[in-house]
């Protein structure tokens, strides 16, 4: 069987996820950890995002079509359900998280500490300020589902691998850590999964770390 590779910087919570897969599926893998627009994801995206899969002949963007391959590729425990009512479930969370949260709590929240845009060269007080009552919403969503067993149940999936890295990466910042810790459904729903071999095996290098 041809070698699998995950070409995208490691930190990219989307690699991340991608990565998750594959040990959820027991899948062994290369990591080629180049930045997005780099030739490797060039050739593949025609946006040069990041992760990009290889696997022998097969190259494929996009993390959702990635974890989709590997799912139907691959043995190991499903990450997207059998059952058709299941599956549509799954499908409209992947879809909630990689569109409405993770833009909410990565791209805007965690990219104001990491790209700091504030006049003396450290974070904008007044963006985070911002943000904070609709972090507060979106998190309150994600307890609620994760109370009433529409998320986070057994067995870890996709939307498990979408969503703990985007949550680890909040409860990384000051705002983000209080927010979730408030959270007794999120709270324990993040440090269990924290503590999974798929996640272990593939925690990233701290995000501002050269690679
Ligand atoms: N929809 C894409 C999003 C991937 C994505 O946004 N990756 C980021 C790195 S975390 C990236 O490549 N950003 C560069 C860009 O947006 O041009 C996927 O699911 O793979």
């Amino acid at each position: 069987m041809s070698a699998v590779q995950i070409i995208g910087l490691p930190q990219s919570n989307f690699v991340w996820a991608t990565r998750i897969a594959l040990a959820e599926k027991g899948v062994a893998h290369e990591n080629i950890p180049v930045p997005p627009h780099s030739p490797e994801a060039l050739a593949v995206h025609p946006f040069g995002k990041i992760p990009i899969l290889r696997h022998g002949s097969v190259a494929i963007g996009e993390s959702r079509a990635i974890i989709d391959y590997l799912d139907s590729t691959f043995d190991g425990p499903e990450l997207v359900p059998a059952d058709p009512d299941a599956a549509r479930r799954s499908d409209s969370w992947t879809s909630m998280i990689t569109s409405t949260v993770e833009p909410l709590l990565i791209r805007q929240y965690l990219f104001a500490y990491f790209f700091p845009s504030g006049a003396d060269g450290g974070p904008d007080r007044a963006v985070i300020d911002t943000l904070l009552p609709k972090m507060a919403a979106t998190l309150d969503v994600l307890e609620t589902a994760l109370k009433n067993g529409d998320i986070g149940q057994e067995p870890f999936g996709r939307v498990d691998a979408y969503l703990v890295p985007i949550l680890f990466y909040t409860n990384t910042m000051p705002e983000g850590a209080a927010l979730i810790g408030a959270l007794p459904q999120l709270s324990s729903y993040l440090q269990r999964n924290l503590a999974r071999p798929s996640v272990q095996v593939t925690m990233p290098p701290s995000p501002l770390a050269e690679t």
